[in-house]
Parts: structure tokens; sequence; C-alpha cells
């Protein structure tokens, strides 16, 4: 008989005797998954499953093997897709009309199905849309009170049967789940700004890396402010420039940091309900909270194992368990320090990551939508961890991209050395017993190396490792991965909400709802907006994004080749190669004063040609971006999606003119000006050869446009400007060799 036979039945045995006893349901063990911070402490009975939970990572620390078939062989309380109700949308432009649809709830069996809607900048649902008796056919609802151009955030519940979970009082069941829905959702063009805080060292040796990161953040639409901080720096000192810059600018949305900066610690906590793991934890989130009274003078947590999570009056650790008060800025941090299981050093491994950041968004390398899950622990009486995938990639890949790995290591699946599993998973979830390197079922720190895999999003959940400021710590490893995969985060405790992605909104913007999402009473199954069966651990200051937070579910391929130009005075000529992506409808230009700066968009519509006429550019240097759209379609229904930005600069001087002196000799005339639509157009061109013709409105948008080659003699036409706006618009005629100059200045005419 094997070591690993015998352990299986020892262990066996050993939860076999506790599932038949009720000796572990004392307070102590109810205190252990039941009570965080700011919930209630029940009396009730606690589950058997908090024991089990509890053992993992005793036997795991201490001989090493993959435990998720010997727990998920004890049985589960309930299948956690239960726990979620997996939504999706398709939508119709005219009649404009969103159809919801949802894979069936069976657990209870449920009574009633509610359906909620409501606008995505506000946090309550109101009433419900509609509320109907629970049939298993019922499994698709239309709304039909929407308009085009336009989203709607959902929520559907599902619920009112039975379960025997005694925490669940009055013993409901009760699954949700949330979809933002669009019908050609509008275009995300500004995000406002992103403050870049990057480590010195890394400052240096990864300074063109580090380029790219900005210049692809900015063409996300991020205006960027930049500092390169010591990693002796203090928390308290990072903090203050932050606010810094939070009030000496406007629209500051997020902080991202690059590097080991400091890392603040905080609370009284234990959201893995170990009790040698009670103290402080690493809270980024001090960083995004601009207006909380976050103190050091009354925790003392000394009895924990652990140093780090020591906490006394005075220690530069803060207090609060709880955010004292919303985050107003989104957080995360790319910190791949002190990981000595990947052999590379960290200012490699934040080159591999920088690179992989950038492929990804340049649309560069191909993207397996779909989800892989690990699920080695069962739903906990209703407590449904892997409920998070279930419930996020529904409306992001759709329920039918999920695949369940089983018992093997989710790992080497990943890495496509099972059948089916080659090419990736755009999601990743995975969950077991865990340690600060382990998580079981899904592997150690060191089995990342050498394992690459084409995963982008990756959530874990097990004990210890949510605690992430540790040496080879497990939930910073996926990023250390060569590819690695770009985010990572402790889903579960809390519950996360990613499905506004699903319509091009960032990681990040996700992480602070998430975050922020509140709870309304000391009910540990109430929250506010994102109401989830058993919610533990929300507001937690322990809730934090590995990665950069900018990133998005779907980039296209960004345009190329970018010339600027000033053939005259009073015009900016930008000429760009056509993106590469399929189905590109058209492009977006920006304008901006300084290079990371606020960039606003010129062009009030849609432009579809490569070539576009600024004609409102004061002097000086100007920054131009342009921006390729494609209307995606996703599982929540259809947005104009943008791509990355490309910029460029040009020094515009009114003293520059690049005119060929030929102009008097056409005798244009244009008339009559003003016209209500049809303009004549003539000239005289005396040398014959290959003329452009080309009539743009105010916005440098191309109206009309005639090549006409070896062209000599009298130009005249009649053109129909009837169906276009009315104001000032701008005839350019010029040779068709090149741009760079014209036959005549810039002609301008208006239409009333
Ligand atoms: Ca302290
Ligand atoms: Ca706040």
């Amino acid at each position: 008989m094997s070591f690993e036979h015998l352990l299986f039945i020892v262990i066996n045995n050993r939860f076999k005797h506790i599932s038949h006893s009720h000796r572990f349901q004392t307070p102590i063990y109810v205190n252990m998954l039941c009570r965080n911070i700011n919930q209630a402490t029940h009396s009730a009975p606690f589950h058997k499953r908090a024991r089990i939970i509890h053992w993992l990572p005793v036997f795991v620390l201490f001989f090493g093997v993959n435990l998720s078939n010997v727990i998920l062989a004890q049985g589960t309380d309930i299948d956690q897709q239960q726990i979620a109700v997996q939504l999706s949308a398709v939508v119709q432009v005219s009649p404009p009309k969103i159809t919801l649809r949802w894979k069936d709830i069976t657990w209870g069996p449920p009574a009633y199905t509610k359906i909620y809607r409501k606008a995505k900048n506000t946090s309550s649902w109101g009433n419900y849309l509609d509320s109907l008796p629970y049939t298993s056919s019922l499994t698709s609802y239309e709304d039909l009170n929407v308009v085009a151009d336009s989203a709607y955030e959902y929520r559907v519940t599902i619920g009112g049967g039975y379960t025997s979970c005694p925490l669940n009082a009055p013993n409901q069941t009760n699954s949700g789940g949330y979809i933002y829905a669009g019908i050609n959702a509008p275009a995300i063009h500004r995000r406002g700004a992103l403050i870049l805080l990057v480590e010195n060292n890394l400052s240096d040796s990864c300074a063109s890396e580090i380029k790219t990161l900005m210049d692809d953040i900015r063409g996300d639409g991020w205006q960027i402010i930049r500092h390169n901080f010591s990693k002796t720096m203090t928390d308290v000192s990072i903090k203050s420039a932050i606010l810094n810059d939070y009030t000496t600018h406007t629209n500051v949305k997020a902080v991202l940091i690059l590097g080991h900066l400091a890392v603040p610690y905080s609370g009284d906590i234990k959201p893995d309900a170990h009790p040698e793991h009670q103290g402080a934890w690493p809270a980024d989130v001090f960083y995004a909270d601009m207006d909380g009274e976050w103190t050091d003078t009354s925790v003392t947590s000394i009895n924990g194992t652990y140093a780090a999570n020591h906490n006394i009056p005075g220690d530069g650790k803060w207090d609060q368990s709880i955010i004292p008060s919303a985050l107003e800025l989104q957080i995360s941090r790319i910190d791949l320090s002190d990981m000595p299981a990947f052999s590379s050093s960290e200012v490699q491994l934040m080159k591999n990551y920088l690179a992989k950041d950038h492929a990804y968004k340049m649309h560069s390398i191909n993207i397996r939508h779909r989800g892989a899950l690990n699920d080695a622990l069962p739903a906990n009486c209703g407590e449904g961890y892997s409920a998070n995938a279930y419930r996020n990639w529904a409306p992001l890949i759709g329920k039918d991209s999920i695949t369940v790995s089983g018992y093997e290591y989710l790992i080497p699946f990943m890495a496509g050395t099972y059948p089916g599993s080659a090419g990736g998973y755009q999601w990743v979830y995975g969950s077991g017993g865990g340690t600060f390197d382990h998580c079981a079922g899904i592997g150690y720190t060191s089995d990342f190396v050498g394992k690459p895999n084409n995963s982008i999003f990756s959530m874990y959940f097990g004990s210890y490792f949510g605690d992430w400021n540790v040496q080879n710590n497990f939930l910073r490893a996926p990023l250390c991965q060569n590819p690695p995969t770009l985010t990572n985060c402790w889903v579960s405790r809390p519950n996360w909400f990613f499905h506004h992605m699903a319509l091009g909104e960032n990681i990040g913007y996700s992480t602070r709802l998430t975050q922020n999402n509140r709870k309304l009473s000391q009910d540990p199954f109430q929250d506010t907006t994102y109401s989830v069966f058993q919610n533990r651990s929300s507001l937690l200051v322990s809730v934090a994004l590995m990665g950069d937070l900018t990133l998005r579910t779907d980039y296209i391929k960004p345009i190329s080749n970018l010339v600027i130009s000033t053939p005259s005075n009073n015009d900016v000529l930008l000429q760009w190669a056509a993106s590469a992506e399929t189905g590109v409808l058209g492009y977006y230009v920006y304008r901006a004063d300084s290079a990371y700066g606020d960039y606003q968009l010129l062009t009030g519509t849609m432009l579809s040609s490569s070539t576009y006429h600024d004609l409102s550019a004061t002097d000086g240097l100007k920054y131009y971006m342009v921006r390729p759209v494609k209307l995606q379609t996703t599982p929540s229904g259809t947005y104009y999606n943008l791509g990355i930005g490309i910029t460029d600069s040009i020094n515009i001087s009114s003293t520059v003119s690049a005119i060929e002196d030929e102009g008097s000799s056409l005798g244009l005339s244009v008339y009559p000006n003003p016209s209500s639509g049809h303009i004549n157009i003539n000239f005289t061109i005396q040398k014959s050869q290959n003329i452009i013709v080309e009539i743009i409105d105010i916005q440098g948008k191309t109206i009309f446009m005639e090549k006409t080659n070896q062209f000599q003699g009298e130009y005249s036409r009649n053109i129909d400007l009837s169906n276009e706006h009315n104001g000032i618009y701008c005839l350019l005629i010029y040779p068709a060799h090149t741009r760079l100059s014209y036959l005549h200045p810039p002609h301008f005419f208006e239409k009333l």
C-alpha cells in the first residue's frame, strides 16, 4: 500500500468520524468561518464542512498531497452552480429588445423568479421588474422597455426553495446572477486619470517596457500621473502623494503600483478562518480611500503565528478591519518581488509580465474566450466558492464555455496537457485547501514554472495565500509564470463581481465595486448592490487585485503608421494605415496638449476613412491619438469596443505655410455660398496631373472625395450636400501623389 493510499484512508476515516459526530460543532468553529469582523455571530450549530476546511492546511503542510479527491469523495452540500444564476443576453436593435437567458436552478426546488433592473451608476435595485412563480422551463425573460445605444444592469433572483443548511434561516434557497446587458452600448472614450507608482529600481531596469505600458494605458482612454518612489518610502508618504494628486487633478480614478512599494497592513482579521492567521493583513485599499479615517491606536493582536500579522498601537499597521469609507479609487499592484521559485530575477519577471500585457492589449495573441475551473472545496452550507466562476463567467464568456477540469491538477490542465485544453483559457478559477504557496487540487507556486498557459484572468481560493506579501506567495505566482497570467485575486470571501467587463469596463472597475459592496445590516445574507447568498468578508481591508487594473476582456488590433503633417496654416492632416482587425467600423481621433494628458475627442461621429483634417488646432506642440472601433458581440449583448489608441505629436506654428503658389491660377469658384445644399465647384488645372478634390466638415470628417487621374482643363461639379448637416465645410484640392501640399488654399463655405 502506498503512502498516499494510507493517507487517504486516514483522512477519509477522520472525515467520516466528523460527519457522524457533533463534537466539533462548538462555538469556536462557528467563529472560525462565520464571524468575520462586521458580521453577526451565529448561535446555530455550524456545518461539518467548517471542520474539513480547517484540517486541510494542516495535512497539506505536512504531507503535501492533493486532497481534492478526498474532499470531493465526502459529498458536497450542494452543487455550487445552484447558487449562481448563470445569465446571458441576446439583444435586438429594432425594435429594441433584451432577452435574458439563464440556466435552470433546481435546488429547493425554488418558489419564485424575480427580475430586477437598474442603471449602471445607481446602487439600488428598487422594486423588481417582474416576479414570477418558479417553473423549470422559465429560463428567459424579454425586456421590451429598452432603447438601443444603451445598457442596463439586471439581477435575477431564483429562490424560496428549501435548504437544510441551518445557517440559511428560514432555510430558504436564494440564487442570484448579474449581467450588464447592452444594445450597441456606447464606446468608453475617457476613463479618468490613473496614478502610476513605479518602484525606483524597476523604473530604470524596465524603462522601455514601462513606457509601452504607459502608452497602452493612455491609448485606452486614461490620463497618467507618474511617480517613481523608493522601496523604503512609507505607506503614509505614498498615501500623501496620492492624496495630493487626487486633490490637484480632476478626475483621478485609479492607482496602479509597479513593484514592491510599501505594503500597508491593517485590521484584526482572519478571512480564511484560521485563528493562528489572525491579525493585520496586506491592505492596498489604504491607498484607494481618500477620505476615510485610518488609525493606529486601538488594535492589539499578537496571538497569530506570523509576526507579519501582529498588530499593536503605534506600530504602523492600521486598526481598521473593514474599509472606513468607500474607496474613491481603483487600486491594483504588480508586485513580482521575492519569488525565488521562479529562477528569473524580479526585473526579468516584470519584463515578461509587461510583454504579455502589451501583446494581449494589441490583440496579437490568440485568446480562447472560455473558462476552466477546478473546484476542490465544497459549497460549505451555501457559501458557494466556485459560484464566483459560474456567476461571473456566464455573462462574460457564456455558460457553455465553462470547463470543469475535474480532479486533475489545474495548472497542467491549463497548460494544455489534457485533451481539449490546448490553447488556454481566458478565465481560470481554482479552490482547495491552501498554504502560502499551495492550493490543493491546483498546485504549488513551483508548479507554475515551465508550464505556460494562455490564461489572462484567474481567481483562486484557499487558506493562507490571500495574505499575499509572503515569499513565493501562491496568489502572485500566476503572474510570474512565463508567459504570465495577467491578474489574480482571492475570490469567495468576499464574492467578486466582474460582469461589467462584458461591455468594455476594465477589471479595476469591477474590483472597486467588489471592495465597496457594502452591507445594509449585520445580517450576513444582506448586501446592498450585489447580494449573494452568504457573502462573507465583504468590505474587509484584504480585498485586492494582483496585476494590471486597466485590463479588459476584448481588444482589437490598433491602427499603424500614423503620419501627421501640416499642409497649411489652418489644417493638421492625419493619415494612418487601417486596423488589421476584422469588422472594424471606423475610427475616432483625439487631441491633447501633453503626452499623457487629457485627450479630447475631436470626431463627434465615427470616421469611416483613414484620414482626418483637424482645422481647430491652435499653435504649439499637439498630441494626436487614433483609435479603431468595432461592434463587439459578447454573451451580454453588443458594445462599441475601442482598440488601443496610437499617438504621435506635431508642433503647430501659424507662421509655417506649405501652400504651393499655383492657387490663384486655378480660378476657383464655389457657389452659391452660403448654399442650401447644392454647390457648384469650378476650377482649371493647367498641367496634367492626378488630383484629389475633397470636402470635409468642421470636425474633419470627409463628406466628399474624388480622385481624377491625368486631369487637365476645367473641373466642374455640382455636389449635393442636402443630406448633410448645416454648418461650415472646407474644400481641399491637392495632387494625388502627396497630401503635404495643396493646389489651392483650403476654401471654406457654408451650408444653411
Ligand atoms: Ca497598529
Ligand atoms: Ca472614501
